[in-house]
């Protein structure tokens, strides 16, 4: 838990450097439009901007490997002088060649790429997802999603600390293979995994609900059936950034970064 006055969680801003994205998929496909905005998150306070050059949206098609290290490589150059970068990606050379540029974080939804953060000497996320974005909304299943996901994350996040991975976050995957009812478990057990992730030596717990479609459809007028649109759940975004900070997360994976990090600094100094 969180102690007031002594340390606060940290915010990492996205970036999508993609075309299709489900909230700024487009926005900053230009490489000088994402250098922008990743300096804008920075002055609004982003602890961390996370990179990405394919979306892992529900029904996504992944992109060949030079598309994605082209619209990578210079934003993470330009950007890493100035902020912690991070590298959101599930290929192995994507990783490794954002480590040479300066990213210092690998955030792996794929949790595989462990090996690339310890050969790196970078941080690893190990993220949880119940199958591949093309197809993991389609039926998710599962007996007991806490223990399932929970014990997913930390035997990787074990695994990846015994390899020599100097800091490893877990991250329990919201929205990837997950029905609105298995978010919301996965988030109101979120203080069991912050306290498991701290005895497996992890550096903590790192959350993303940043206007994800389960806050669209629990925010949606009773009897509309349709979910709130992407630019309607900054709201929802927020409660749960709150509700995870509360519980103990290390790390908010947020689009609205300033709002954010208002919430934040009520912990008071960043640890
Ligand atoms: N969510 C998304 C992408 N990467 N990484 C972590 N660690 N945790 C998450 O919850 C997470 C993530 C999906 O959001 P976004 O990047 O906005 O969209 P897209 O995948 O369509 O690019």
């Amino acid at each position: 838990m969180h102690r007031p006055g002594i340390d606060r969680p940290l915010v990492m801003g996205v970036l999508n450097v993609t075309p299709d994205s489900f909230s700024d998929g487009g926005r900053y496909l230009d490489t000088p439009a994402a250098i922008a905005h990743g300096l804008e998150m920075v002055a609004e306070g982003a602890d961390m901007v996370d990179v990405g050059g394919e979306s892992s949206r529900p029904g996504a098609e992944p992109v060949p490997e030079e598309v994605e290290l082209e619209r990578v490589i210079p934003v993470i150059k330009a950007l890493s002088p100035r902020v912690r970068v991070s590298i959101d990606t599930v290929k192995p050379a994507v990783a490794a060649a954002a480590l040479r540029a300066g990213a210092s974080v690998v955030n792996d939804v794929s949790s595989s790429l462990w090996e690339v953060a310890a050969a790196g000497n970078a941080g690893w996320v190990a993220v949880h997802m119940q199958g591949t974005p093309a197809t993991m909304q389609a039926a998710p299943h599962y007996d007991d999603v806490v223990s399932e996901v929970f014990g997913f994350v930390l035997d990787r996040a074990r695994q990846a600390r015994a390899g020599g991975v100097p800091q490893v976050w877990v991250d329990p995957g919201i929205g990837f293979g997950k029905t609105v009812a298995h978010n919301l478990s996965l988030l109101h057990h979120l203080p069991e995994l912050v306290a498991a992730a701290a005895d497996a030596g992890c550096a903590g717990v790192l959350v993303g609900t940043s206007r994800k479609r389960f806050l669209g459809l629990l925010a949606a007028p009773p009897g509309s059936g349709e979910p709130l649109g992407v630019d309607e759940r900054m709201e929802g975004s927020l409660a749960t950034a709150a509700l995870a900070m509360v519980a103990g997360a290390a790390v908010l994976r947020v689009h609205d970064v300033a709002v954010t990090v208002q919430a934040a600094r009520l912990y008071g100094p960043a640890a």
